[in-house]
């Protein structure tokens, strides 16, 4: 210690300051503590200022003040310590240095897959239909369930963007009074694979090549393709990712799927095999695939934007849960399908979607690391009345989750985290671990024990234990690495698929094929996908051969007589207007009533106008701009009301049709004109009132289906009420031809 001591300020000298005295001040000024703030209103809002009722303490935010990890109030967050104001940092900062180890250890490993997600609390409200079925209290009429959603694609990272061509996960966490389910689907009822032990072949040929990490969240790449022509049972998956289901317009629009089959048992013990869909109220609507290119570098955000905005503005998602089901039979087998088989599907024509209860998704997360991140969901999460059956894939799966959370999420008590904390009481032995937060009693953690009085107890009978199902296995079964004959069947059902699309369909499905395959380097890998879609249609081989420049090869086998499942189309049908987002684009002069009736009436549909100026700031009457031109794009629109001429402003976008603008400085503005062509021929509809009608006439789209002029806002409303149950335009979309029946 040092021999001299600095003074106490406000003590004569040297001496040790008694306890029993004051805390001395400076200049006889008295301790002035810092207003607390107001904490009576909502506890935490999100960034628009919505109260997401989120409790502050919960939140380890329940001090007003800033203080360290151990609660120690703190005065000064912003400087280091250090040795003089111009001196070194000192190692004695303790607040620097837990400041900045956090912030350290502040990302955890991403998902191997599902990387980039978005969630959404809900609620499940049983239908009461399911009770002859199964014994499964969530289905039980009126009954109320909480839920979490998490939406992701597969093969991105994290920051990757949301409208890649890929596979959507769609998982489900229903907080049971008996547990928690988690029913962890996707948005397309087929799999890659059969076997869950090919998992990580298909995950590595699909993800970014190893040497440059190139390309990001992306199918088309030679590995990717390299698989799916040699591993053949992955061509029916494929084919739905080359469909439009791999672009989907959103979450809310998107169905989901069990994929595998359940086994549903019910009060008096009989079983039934059962598949499970999650139909969408909105309907099944994809983007174009130009779509998803431009929606990426405009908002690689869109599909979570959309469904966080969808929530807050009221506009919960909806969807029906459904289930087809089968007879729990010795085969497995239905109609000559194998249930078994997850690369395999039954077309609802022959089992129809029986519907159970409906989710609505009404609140968004508050914190997504705390929830969308750390929630960690396991397909062998099951409640009474739900078992499994033998589908090869699904098994290994009963395994893979626990395993993956042990490393994502840092040891084994992840499930004591509040957003996988199951809502039902837990007694579950378990003891330990890193990260343990519970503070168990007791002194007997084994069964049998006396120490504790025997607790916990095991459930009798009359309790609802969770059985597993007594499930008969082969009489002669021996240990064999392999699969049943019925497996072998890779191209039946992606014919069967290719055939229920109409034809503007199909013309998506082999463009897409087209540009994938052309993005490969080994021709050889694009000879043997040719030879992979002639087993599927010849039509769509030559179709795609014709793109590539290469000659149609053999088929892989001879295409299979198969009978289509209309259902499985996304058009033909309507579907309600409910938060559809109409682009209202107006010029420096805008009639008010006009405009004030248009944005009235879109609300009063149900639908999202979106005010599109000149520039920021009012417009006209109450009304103001949600976009200027500047920032506005065509792919956040399902419809365009052009209201009155929009002729260029002096600050039209450098380089967009500059010349054009140039040219003739009473035309359309260029930023305009790049919006309504787009939305044009992206198959959206587009209405003019009065004077809008020269910014068609002007880009030659009158008369063409689906663009209309009308008189006044009202009418645009009325309209487009008409036009968009359908989705889009679809005879807008050309077609070849060559894919008709
Ligand atoms: Fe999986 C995540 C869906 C087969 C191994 N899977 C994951 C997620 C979804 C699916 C939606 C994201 C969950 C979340 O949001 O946290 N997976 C499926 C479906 C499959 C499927 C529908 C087939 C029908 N998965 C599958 C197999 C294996 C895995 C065969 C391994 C043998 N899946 C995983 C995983 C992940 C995962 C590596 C990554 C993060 C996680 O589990 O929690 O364990």
């Amino acid at each position: 210690m040092s021999a001299k001591q600095p003074p106490i300020p406000g003590t004569p000298g040297p001496q040790t300051p008694s306890l029993e005295e004051p805390t001395p001040q400076t200049a006889g000024e008295a301790p002035v503590a810092p207003a607390a703030p107001d904490q009576s209103g909502p506890a935490t809002v999100s960034p628009t200022g919505q109260a997401t009722g989120a409790d502050q303490a919960a939140m380890a935010q329940g001090c007003p003040y800033l203080t360290t990890a151990h609660g120690v109030r703190l005065a000064d967050s912003d400087h280091s310590l250090k040795a003089g104001r111009r001196g070194p940092t000192l190692l004695q900062d303790h607040h620097l240095r837990e400041k900045i180890s956090h912030f350290d250890h502040e990302r955890i490993p991403e998902r191997v897959v599902h990387a980039r997600g978005a969630g959404a609390h809900g609620v499940f409200r049983g239908y009461g239909t399911a009770a002859k079925i199964t014994q499964a209290g969530v289905f039980a009429k009126d009954k109320e369930t909480p839920v979490f959603v998490r939406f992701s694609t597969v093969l991105g990272s994290r920051g990757s963007a949301d409208l890649a061509r890929d596979t959507r996960g769609f998982a489900t966490k229903f907080y049971t009074d008996e547990g928690t389910w988690d029913l962890v689907g996707n948005n397309i009822p087929v799999f890659f694979i059969q076997d869950a032990i090919k998992f990580p072949d298909v995950v590595h040929a699909a993800k970014p090549h190893p040497d440059r990490e190139i390309p990001q969240a992306q199918s088309a790449h030679d590995t990717f393709w390299d698989f799916v022509s040699l591993h053949t049972e992955a061509q029916h998956h494929t084919i739905w990712n080359m469909s439009d289901r791999g672009i989907p317009r959103s979450y809310r629009t998107m169905e989901g799927f069990g994929v595998h089959t359940f086994r549903f048992i019910a009060p008096d013990g009989t079983t039934s095999l059962v598949k499970f869909h999650w139909k969408p109220v909105l309907g099944v609507h994809s983007v174009t695939w130009e779509e998803a290119l431009v929606t990426n570098g405009e908002d690689p955000d869109f599909h979570r934007r959309d469904l966080a905005d969808a929530i807050e503005a009221g506009a919960f998602p909806e969807w029906e849960l459904g289930v087809q089901v089968f007879e729990d039979n010795e085969e497995q087998m239905f109609q000559g399908i194998d249930l078994l088989d997850p690369t395999k599907l039954v077309p609802e024509e022959l089992a129809p979607v029986q519907p159970l209860g409906r989710m609505t998704l009404n609140a968004n997360p508050s914190n997504y690391f705390a929830e969308t991140e750390q929630v960690a969901f396991n397909p062998a999460n099951l409640v009474p009345g739900i078992d499994v059956t033998n589908d090869p894939l699904l098994q290994g799966r009963l395994f893979s989750y626990l395993d993956t959370q042990l490393s994502r999420l840092g040891g084994p008590n992840w499930t004591q985290l509040p957003i996988n904390r199951p809502h039902a009481p837990v007694n579950d032995m378990l003891r330990d671990g890193m990260h343990q937060t519970a503070v168990h009693r007791g002194v007997a953690p084994y069964r049998p024990n006396s120490l504790d009085g025997g607790m916990p107890f095991e459930t009798p009978a009359d309790g609802r234990p969770f059985i597993d199902h007594p499930q008969p296995i082969e009489a002669s079964a021996e240990k064999v690495r392999g699969h049943a004959a019925s497996f072998d069947d890779h191209f039946s059902q992606a014919r069967l698929f290719f055939l229920s699309l109409s034809e503007v369909e199909r013309e998506h499905v082999a463009q897409a094929y087209t540009f994938e395959l052309a993005k490969c380097y080994e021709e050889t890998i694009r000879v043997r996908q040719l030879r992979a879609l002639a087993a599927i249609d010849a039509r769509l081989a030559k179709t795609v051969a014709d793109g590539l420049g290469l000659e149609v090869p053999e088929p892989a086998e001879a295409p299979a007589d198969v009978q289509p499942s209309p259902a499985l189309s996304q058009i033909g049908k309507t579907w309600p207007v409910d938060g559809r987002q109409v682009g209202l684009v107006v010029g420096p002069q805008v009639d008010e009533k006009e405009l004030g009736d248009a944005v009235q009436g879109f609300h009063d549909a149900g639908m999202v106008p979106l005010v599109i100026a000149p520039k920021g700031g009012p417009v006209a009457g109450e009304v103001v701009a949600q976009r200027a031109y500047l920032t506005a794009a065509s792919v956040e629109l399902d419809a365009v009301v052009v209201l009155g001429a929009t002729p260029p402003a002096p600050d039209a976008r450098h380089g967009l049709d500059a010349k054009a603008a140039a040219d003739d400085r009473d035309a359309v503005d260029p930023r305009v004109a790049k919006l309504v062509q787009e939305a044009w021929r992206h198959a959206k509809a587009v209405v003019a009132v009065g004077e809008g009608a020269t910014v068609l006439d002007e880009l030659g789209l009158t008369g063409t289906p689906g663009v209309l002029a009308v008189d006044g806002g009202a009418a645009a409303v009325a309209q487009l009420k008409e036009l968009m149950p359908a989705h889009r335009v679809w005879e807008r979309f050309p077609t070849t031809g060559r894919l008709a029946d």
